[in-house]
């Protein structure tokens, strides 16, 4: 199945694509948290939640894979290496208190997911302590385990941990899919450049698109699949990867 993006159509395989949601946490987009920490306008990022929202509702009707991301440490931050805690000169710092717990620490709440987005308990949270999401956690396996070979990536912020994300995919074989409405910056030109390097030199990262052409490929695979893929995401996907493949020509993965 064709969706329309840039810079030339993404070959989408419903089946073998999971939506993978970069670290919407509250530490990113509420004042009070990390991103503010670093001296940002918090209020920048908000346009991506609704957009997330509508995708997000549709990838889980039609029963496909999604995968949520966390940025964050240990209690203990033996997994903070000094050079990210020192980095700047930040009023406060990685593991001190702040208004919604201590800043970017696993279990407070400035570090868990936003309402509006909260992973149901079928969906995989990776909590990763770097900027990309393959670095130090297990979600390579964790797709390869569940025949997943594209990603669709949204969240925060475009050319930091969605961006870092993209390329480390990018590096092990997947095909990476972003959605422009989806993802956002503190700083909208990074976002704007961000967006045209990964699709520049013929899509060298990936390809770019926006989330009304997904949710109108999602609505025509439900409604294609209708019913048959009821059940749990995982194994009726996995199920139906052969069959699908079959049916569609889809060897690329
Ligand atoms: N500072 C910034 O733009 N982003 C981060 O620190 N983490 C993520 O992008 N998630």
């Amino acid at each position: 199945m064709n969706i329309a993006a840039e810079p030339y159509p993404f070959d989408f395989i419903p089946e073998r694509c999971a939506l993978l949601i970069i670290d919407m946490q509250r530490d990113f987009l509420e004042p009070g948290g990390f991103g503010e920490m670093l001296g940002n306008d918090v209020s920048q990022l908000r346009r991506a939640i609704e957009p997330n929202v509508k995708l997000l509702a549709a990838w889980r009707a039609a029963k496909l894979r999604v995968i949520h991301t966390r940025e964050g440490h240990l209690a203990d931050l033996t997994d903070l290496h000094a050079s990210k805690k020192n980095r700047g000169s930040p009023a406060m710092r990685i593991g001190d208190e702040g208004p919604m717990g201590r800043i970017l620490v696993r279990g407070e709440q400035g570090h868990d997911i936003i309402p509006e987005l909260y992973p149901q308990e079928e969906e995989p949270v990776v909590d990763k302590p770097g900027k990309g999401a393959f670095h130090a956690t297990d979600l390579h396996d964790l797709l390869k385990h569940n025949g997943i070979c594209q990603l669709v990536v949204t969240g925060v912020t475009t050319e930091v941990c969605v961006s870092t994300t993209v390329r480390e995919a990018n590096d092990r074989g997947y095909d990476c899919l972003i959605v422009e409405d989806c993802v956002a910056s503190y700083f909208p030109e990074f976002h704007k450049w961000s967006l045209e390097m990964t699709k520049a030199q013929g899509g060298i990262f990936g390809w770019v698109s926006e989330s009304g052409h997904l949710l109108g490929a999602l609505e025509k695979w439900s409604a294609s699949t209708s019913g048959a893929n009821a059940g749990s995401a995982g194994s009726a996907a996995n199920m139906m990867v052969n069959q699908k493949r079959e049916s569609t020509g889809a060897t690329k993965c």
